[in-house]
C-alpha cells in the first residue's frame, strides 16, 4: 500500500467501495487522514464498516460538514448522463473532487524529499487509448519485469492504484488509465505518457467523442510528461502529436503507428506487414518480426506492441531485449487469449471485444472465423464491423438482442444462438480443420453476465467442456 501524504489530520470523504475506493480509504487512514465513507450498495457499506471505517450518508443536508476533499471511484458519474448526488453535494459544498490517481501522483511528489537517498528516483508509465491499453500496459510491465526491472502494474487493469508498494530504488510503476480515470484526478505527472488509439466508447459519461478525447488528453496536458507515445493512426493523435511537439525533429514525442510507413526526421515506431520498425533522426536504428509471437496475434496487437515497444525505449531499454520479452508474452485473458486447439479448430477468447472497433481487429486477425457475437449493443450500429465481415464464415449469435443483432451483420450467414452454451456446440459442429472459433462479441456483457470476464470465462469453459 502507497500511504497518502498531504492529508494528516485532515477529513477526507470516500464515494464507491469497490477495488479503487476500498484501497483510497485505506491508504489515506495509513497517511493519517480521518476517512468517512459512502457506497450507494448496503452491502459495501457493510464490508467497509467491518474494516472500522466510519459511513456518512454525504448527499444529506450537512453531509460535507467538516470534509476538506472527496475521492470518487471511477464508475461513479460526476458529470454525465447526470452527476451522482454526493458529487453535486460536494461542489455545493466547495469540497475538492479528486480520485485515487490523482491521490498517487501527489503522493508520490510529495515523497520527493525522501528520494536524496535513490540513485535513480521511481518513474511513472501510464497508458491511456479506447482500446490496447490493458494489453499494452501488461506488455511494458512484462518487458519491464523480464529485462531485470523492478516494475509494478495497477489502475483500470483490476488493482487500484494506491494497492501497490511504494516504488523503489529505480522502480517503474506502469499504469492503465481509463478516461473516467483521467477526467477526474488533479494530480497527473507521469513521466511517460502513452496513447494507443482512439474511438467511440463510454460517450454517454462523457457527453460525447469531445468530451471523451478531452478526458484522455488530460494525461497529456496537465502534469508535462518527458517522453509522449502517440498513436497517430486517427486525427485525435495527429492533433496530440502535433500539440506536444516543438518542430519534426522533437523527440519528445514517439509516433506510433500500425499499418503507415512513417516518415520525417522525428522518433518513429510503427508496424507494416508484420514487421516493427524503430525510425530516430532519419536513421533505421531495429527492425523485429512480430509475425511468430503467439502472444500478439494480429495488427491490433502489434499496435500495442508498437506502443509497448517505444514506452520502454523511452526508458532505456534496449531493441533485443524488448523483442526477447515480446517472444516470451502470452498475452491477457479475453483478449485474442487461445483456449483450446482440438482436431486444427482453434478457440479464441476476445471477450474484452466490447465494442465494435475492438471486435473488427479481433476480426482482422484471424481467417475463415466461426463468430461467436452479440450481446447488449452499444451507439453507433454495427455498421463499422464490415472490414472485418470477409473474415467470418459463420456467425453465431448471443444476448438476449441476439435478432436485431443479426439484422445488423449483412451478407454474413449468421445463427440466433442466444446462450453461450448453444452458439459453442454449433460452432463447434460445423467447424473444419484450419477454422478459428472466435467470441468477440461487438457488444457488452451485462444482458447475461456481470462482467466480460464471466462472459469470457463461460466460454471457455464451454470449449473445454466440449472437448
Ligand atoms: N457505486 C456507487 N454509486 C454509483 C455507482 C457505483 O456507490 O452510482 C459503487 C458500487 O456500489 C461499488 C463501487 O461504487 O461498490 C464500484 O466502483 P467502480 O465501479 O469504480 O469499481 P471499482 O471496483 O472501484 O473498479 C474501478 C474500475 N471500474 C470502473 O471504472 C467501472 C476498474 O476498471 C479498475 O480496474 C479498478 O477501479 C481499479 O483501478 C474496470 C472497468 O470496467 C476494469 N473499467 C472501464 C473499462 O475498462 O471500460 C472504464
Amino acid at each position: 500500500m502507497i500511504p497518502v501524504s498531504g492529508f494528516e489530520e485532515r477529513t477526507v470523504a470516500v464515494l464507491g467501495l469497490g477495488r479503487s475506493g476500498l484501497s483510497a480509504a485505506r491508504a489515506l487512514r495509513e497517511g493519517g487522514a480521518s476517512v468517512l465513507v459512502w457506497d450507494d450498495n448496503a452491502g459495501a457499506r457493510e464490508t467497509a464498516e467491518a474494516e472500522g471505517f466510519e459511513c456518512r450518508e454525504l448527499a444529506r443536508a450537512g453531509g460535507f460538514e467538516g470534509v476538506d476533499w472527496l475521492v470518487v471511484s471511477p464508475g461513479i458519474p460526476h458529470l454525465y448522463p447526470a452527476p451522482n448526488p454526493v458529487i453535486a453535494a460536494a461542489w455545493v459544498a466547495g469540497v475538492p473532487v479528486d480520485n485515487d490517481i490523482g491521490l498517487f501522483f501527489r503522493s508520490l511528489a510529495s515523497a520527493g524529499s525522501d528520494w536524496d537517498m535513490y540513485d535513480s528516483p521511481p518513474r511513472v508509465v501510464a497508458v491511456t487509448g479506447s482500446n490496447g491499453k490493458s494489453t499494452t500496459s501488461a506488455l511494458i510491465h512484462h518487458i519491464l519485469h523480464s529485462t531485470g526491472r523492478d516494475s509494478q502494474l495497477a489502475g483500470n487493469i483490476g488493482r487500484g492504484v494506491l494497492d501497490i508498494d511504494p516504488p523503489g530504488d529505480g522502480g517503474i510503476v506502469v499504469l492503465e488509465l481509463s478516461s473516467y480515470q483521467t477526467d477526474l484526478a488533479r494530480a497527473l505527472t507521469p513521466d511517460v505518457a502513452v496513447f494507443t488509439n482512439l474511438s467511440p466508447d463510454h460517450l454517454d459519461r462523457h457527453g460525447g467523442m469531445g468530451g471523451y478525447f478531452a478526458a484522455k488528453r488530460r494525461l497529456f496536458a496537465e502534469g508535462g510528461p518527458d517522453r509522449c507515445v502517440i498513436g497517430v493512426d486517427e486525427d485525435e493523435g495527429l492533433y496530440l502529436a502535433n500539440q506536444l511537439s516543438e518542430a519534426a525533429t522533437d523527440d519528445r514525442v514517439i509516433r506510433v503507428s500500425s499499418g503507415t510507413k512513417l516518415g520525417g526526421p522525428g522518433w518513429l515506431v510503427y508496424a507494416r506487414k508484420g514487421f516493427l520498425t524503430e525510425w530516430r533522426k532519419g536513421r533505421q536504428v531495429a527492425s523485429i518480426d512480430l509475425r511468430s509471437i503467439k502472444g500478439l496475434p494480429g495488427a491490433h496487437n502489434h499496435q500495442n506492441a508498437c506502443a509497448a515497444y517505444a514506452a520502454c525505449r523511452a526508458l532505456g531499454v534496449a531493441p533485443r531485449q524488448i523483442e526477447a520479452a515480446f517472444l516470451s508474452f502470452e498475452g491477457l485473458p479475453h483478449r485474442s487469449q487461445i483456449v483450446a486447439e482440438a482436431d486444427g479448430v482453434t478457440f479464441v477468447n476476445d471477450s474484452k471485444a466490447t465494442n465494435v472497433d475492438a471486435a473488427v481487429k479481433a476480426l482482422q486477425a484471424f481467417k475463415n472465423i466461426r463468430w461467436i457475437c452479440g450481446g447488449l449493443m452499444k451507439e453507433g450500429g454495427l455498421s463499422g464491423l464490415a472490414p472485418g465481415l470477409p473474415n467470418v464464415t459463420k456467425a453465431y449469435v448471443i444476448g438476449r438482442e441476439a435478432a436485431t443483432f443479426a439484422l445488423g451483420l449483412p451478407g454474413v450467414e449468421a445463427e440466433i444462438c442466444t446462450d453461450m452454451a448453444t452458439a459453442v456446440a454449433k460452432a463447434r459442429a460445423e467447424a473444419q480443420p484450419g477454422d478459428v472459433v472466435l467470441l468477440a462479441p461487438a457488444a457488452a456483457s451485462f444482458d447475461q453476465y456481470d462482467s466480460f470476464e464471466k462472459r469470457g470465462e463461460d466460454f471457455a469453459e464451454k470449449v473445454r467442456a466440449g472437448l
